[in-house]
């Protein structure tokens, strides 16, 4: 089984708390405060290995947590940064990251950070000013970000085979490739998609074996549409039509799967095709090459049209040959642009500095805002000489003066996030 989609939950580790410490020195009877900070909680981070092949390695675990960052210590001892949590993925792998955008991973070795670890906490080394020489408070760490984020793995192939269930397709596969896809009078003998490589001289292409279309594919018909993904970096099409179909004729069928390319909606129907005439040892010779000229005639603008026979070789060399003659030499394979920039890219919840206060009853006031809500988080409140700074940082911000218009006197109740304290400014 191709696992070729996978919803994990990814969370970057904890930011290490900052430490209260002192001096201690026997000919230093009171030391200046000397709390390092917390470490930074390790991310999690998509790394593309050309070794894998799909994302069956996601299905087994669907939590990722990158390590937490270590507390301060005294002596101004930073804590250790958490350990990252590696995640290998294959080439082709798009993501939806925590904020909702994507980005893809193509080349070996490219990371891509999916959820960054917390800030640590400041010790209260950092706190220490002319006025508070000994600040009995440190910032705690912050969480990581977490979330769920989607991945996808769109397979990275030159060619895709198309046509009906049954036109031939994994025969011609097994072929032309050293693949060994199952092959079987029924329908939907292929219900995920198969790779190989073909060659020519020095060149190497790799072409998708892909499930059959079936008119209302994209309404969800026989297997569906969505394998078509795996077409969506193919640079050229073979479309296998089956001369003496059993159903049906050519013309028609073929125009069957070229609606569910269209219908797709990806742009498959725009790539360059050619077209292959199917199973042509069931008719007579001089009958199939009727039915090339035939649709030769027609195709103006198919790359190609040939008769193919897997059970008796018939046409493979000329199809080998017109498949590499319709993709240019040094083209390289598609990639999406700015996978550059995926290589630094990060993602980051949309960060708003500014904040709101909304009334909430009486002597009740919520203060909402992602900045305060982070501010709140670092200090723990039952400390009174956090809380003095606290009020001090939030007066500077002008969250007080926002209160106090919203009609708030001091020693009201405000919330912000999950925490609820009195604030009493002074
Ligand atoms: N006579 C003849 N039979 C063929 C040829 N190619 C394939 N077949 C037969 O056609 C049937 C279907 O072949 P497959 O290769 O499984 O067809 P497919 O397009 O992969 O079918 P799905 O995976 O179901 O979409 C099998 O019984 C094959 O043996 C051919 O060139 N000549
Ligand atoms: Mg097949």
């Amino acid at each position: 089984m191709l696992f070729d989609r996978a919803k994990i939950y990814v969370e970057g580790g904890r930011g290490g708390d900052g430490v209260v410490s002192f001096r201690r020195e026997a000919h230093v009877p009171r030391g200046g405060p000397d709390g390092g900070d917390g470490g930074r909680g390790g991310d999690v981070v998509l790394v593309c290995d050309a070794q894998r092949r799909d994302l069956s390695s996601l299905g087994r675990s669907r939590h990722f947590r990158a390590g937490r960052g270590e507390h301060g210590k005294g002596k101004r001892q930073h804590g250790e940064r958490g350990e990252d949590r590696l995640i290998p993925v294959p080439p082709g792998t798009a993501v939806r990251g925590l904020d909702g955008s994507e980005a893809e991973l193509m080349e070996d070795g490219q990371r891509l950070v999916v959820a960054r670890g917390g800030s640590g906490g400041h010790g209260n080394k950092r706190f220490a000013t002319s006025t508070r020489q000994a600040p009995r408070f440190a910032e705690k760490g912050l969480e990581g970000e977490s979330g769920e984020i989607e991945l996808r793995l769109k397979l990275l192939a030159d060619v895709g085979l198309v046509g009906l269930p049954n036109a031939g397709k994994s025969s011609l596969l097994a072929r032309l490739t050293r693949a060994d896809p199952k092959v079987a009078d029924y329908p939907f003998t292929t219900v995920e998609p198969i790779l190989g490589t073909i060659e020519l001289d020095d060149r190497q292409l790799v072409i998708a074996d892909i499930p059959g279309l079936i008119e209302g594919a994209a309404e969800g018909a026989g297997l569906g549409h969505e394998f078509l993904a795996h077409l969506e970096r193919c640079r050229l099409l073979v479309q296998l039509v089956e001369v003496a179909p059993p159903v049906g004729d050519p013309e028609s069928n073929y125009r069957t799967v070229r609606e569910e390319l269209a219908g797709y909606g990806a742009g498959l129907e725009g790539l360059p095709e050619i077209i292959a005439l199917s199973k042509i040892d069931l008719v007579a010779e001089d009958e199939s090459e009727a039915l090339v000229a035939e649709w030769s005639g027609r195709r103006g603008e198919a790359a190609g049209v040939l008769g193919i026979s897997s059970a008796t070789g018939a046409g493979l060399d000329e199809l080998t040959r017109a498949i590499f003659a319709a993709l240019p030499e040094e083209a390289p394979v598609a990639k999406p642009s700015g996978e550059f920039d995926a290589e630094h890219r990060v993602y980051r919840p949309g960060e708003d500095r500014g904040f709101d206060v909304i009334p909430e009853g009486e002597g009740r006031f919520r203060v909402s805002g992602r900045g305060i809500e982070l501010l709140i988080a670092r200090h723990d409140l039952e400390n009174p000489e956090a809380l003095d700074y606290l009020e001090g940082r939030l007066r500077e911000i002008g969250v007080i003066a926002e209160l106090e218009r919203a009609g708030f006197e001091p020693g009201d109740e405000v919330i912000v996030g999950d925490v609820e304290f009195e604030l009493d400014p002074s």
